[in-house]
């Protein structure tokens, strides 16, 4: 039996002009040549982006190449020439002048070491700042001008490995409390700061990293959110501060000594995710109904909106029948507020002897709104004077009446009107004959 096999190669290249000018992909094997040099003085780092084609489309991705330093650059003077003139009596020890140079350099291959060439007996040099100081007592008489030649040469690389430093420092973001898990919170870099090939870097968290809340990629230094935030969150509501800790990497991968940390802060922006809320679903009291218009009720109402600013703004109202007995302040509320419920109108258990109210607690939001009963008992108090039905009682009885004979029913009954604190008396007169 025959069978045939199809191959469909796939092709690579690179894209773009100035990707093309300096990248060569051989097209089967996708292996990269450089075309031209690169120098880390003029672009240290370079988005390229590379493709691989079959039959049934392109599939293209970017590469970020950074451009590690060689110390190819010769320090230069600057301000040039010089000539400086000081007094015959400068006292030694005195600053008279600094050169300066540079070298585009960076790191440790950019840092230059000046002397004289040859030494001065009367002058010196600092050897890192260029700074030039009298050594020995000038004398016009002897000498009236001194030539020195200064000597910038590149330091020596040092044998040890520099710790690598992170870029684009400080590390701090905002991010709103909702991010959800995976959301990336910022890619944070760090470079090798030694001459030649940079190694890689691992990237890890130290500390500060409240319940695993975010997770920071080792290779990538992508810093993504990993849990639920909430800015309401007692833990979370303050930021987080985490230590992050970059490593160079050996090149098996596995870390080196070179190390850096430092910190990254991350605070959450409110959303408006709470409605306010009332410590309770319902409050119950009991009050006299002799009590003073303006007596504030033994109800103890809290009502929050755990938000932030304008987000815990909310409106404070009491409804229901005959509600206008009864006021309620604050009524405008920010965050959290403690309220007080008062007598308007002067209350008469003989004609209301209950209570019962709805209070909202309304948010702009027409779906962010706080609920609770509010039921207000009144205690009746003896505020009518009694009356007997008749103003005399008279009755005749014969005087065999035996003792403990009923002779008389009084009817007493009351009638509301009076003000409240009259005191009442139940003197009648009764004649007996
Ligand atoms: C050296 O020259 C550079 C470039 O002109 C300048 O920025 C720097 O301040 C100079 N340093 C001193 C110490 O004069
Ligand atoms: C300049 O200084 C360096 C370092 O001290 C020394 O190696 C070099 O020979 C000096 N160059 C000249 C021209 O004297
Ligand atoms: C509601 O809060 C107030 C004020 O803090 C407090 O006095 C009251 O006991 C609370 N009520 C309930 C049911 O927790
Ligand atoms: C409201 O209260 C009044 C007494 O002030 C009463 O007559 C009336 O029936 C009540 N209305 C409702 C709807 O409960
Ligand atoms: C508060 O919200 C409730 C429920 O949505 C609504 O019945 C009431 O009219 C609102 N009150 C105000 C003052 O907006
Ligand atoms: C009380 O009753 C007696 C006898 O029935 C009568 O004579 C007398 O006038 C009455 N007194 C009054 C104040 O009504
Ligand atoms: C009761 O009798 C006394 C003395 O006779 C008199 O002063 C008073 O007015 C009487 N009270 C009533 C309510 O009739
Ligand atoms: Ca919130
Ligand atoms: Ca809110």
């Amino acid at each position: 039996m025959l069978s045939e096999i199809l191959f469909i190669p796939l092709i690579f290249g690179v894209v773009g002009e100035e990707a093309m000018r300096y990248f060569a992909v051989q097209e089967m094997t996708g292996v990269v040549w450089l075309r031209q040099p690169l120098d880390r003085e003029t672009k240290s780092e370079m988005q390229v982006e590379f493709s691989v084609s079959d039959s049934q489309g392109v599939v293209k991705n970017t590469v970020n190449i950074q451009i590690g330093d060689v110390n190819d650059n010769a320090p230069s003077f600057l301000n040039q020439p010089y000539a400086v003139q000081i007094p015959e009596n400068t006292p030694v020890g005195t600053s008279v002048f600094m050169v300066n140079a540079t070298d585009p350099d960076q790191g440790v291959g950019g840092s230059v070491l000046f002397s004289f060439q040859p030494p001065s007996p009367f002058f010196s040099i600092d050897g890192a700042r260029g700074i030039v100081t009298v050594t020995r007592a000038l004398d016009y008489e002897t000498t009236t001008a001194y030539q020195l030649t200064v000597n910038a040469t590149v330091r020596k690389h040092t044998l040890k490995n520099m710790d690598p430093i992170f870029t684009n420092l400080p590390y701090s973001t905002n991010i709103m409390e909702d991010a959800p898990p995976g959301y990336e919170v910022r890619k944070i870099r760090a470079i090798d700061q030694d001459l030649g090939r940079p190694r890689g870097i691992g990237y890890t968290i130290m500390s500060g990293n409240t319940n695993s809340m975010f997770a920071l990629d080792y290779i990538s230094g992508s810093l993504t959110v990993s849990g639920q935030l909430d800015r309401e969150n007692p833990l979370y509501s303050s930021g987080f501060t985490i230590t992050v800790k970059a490593t160079e990497l050996n090149d098996d991968r596995t870390p080196s000594s070179a190390t850096v940390m430092t910190t990254f802060t991350i605070l959450l922006i409110d959303k408006n995710d709470n409605p306010p809320r009332f410590n309770s679903s319902e409050y119950r009291v009991l009050i006299p109904e002799l009590a003073q218009v303006g007596f504030a009720l033994p109800l103890y109402i809290q009502v929050e909106d755990k938000d932030e600013g304008v987000n815990s703004m909310f409106q404070v109202v009491l409804t229901g029948n005959n509600s206008e007995h009864f006021s309620i302040s604050p009524t405008s509320v920010q965050g959290r507020a403690d309220l007080r419920v008062r007598v308007a109108v002067p209350l008469d258990y003989e004609t209301i002897r209950s209570y019962s109210f709805s209070l909202y607690a309304n948010e702009s939001l027409s779906e962010h709104v706080g609920f609770a009963r509010v039921f207000i008992d009144l205690i009746n108090e003896n505020d009518n004077r009694p009356i007997f039905s008749q103003t005399l009682y008279n009755i005749s009885l014969p005087e065999s009446t035996a003792a403990g004979t009923s002779l008389l029913q009084i009817k007493v009954s009351t009638h509301r009107s009076l003000p409240p604190g009259v005191l009442h008396d139940l003197a009648h007169n009764i004649s007996i004959k």
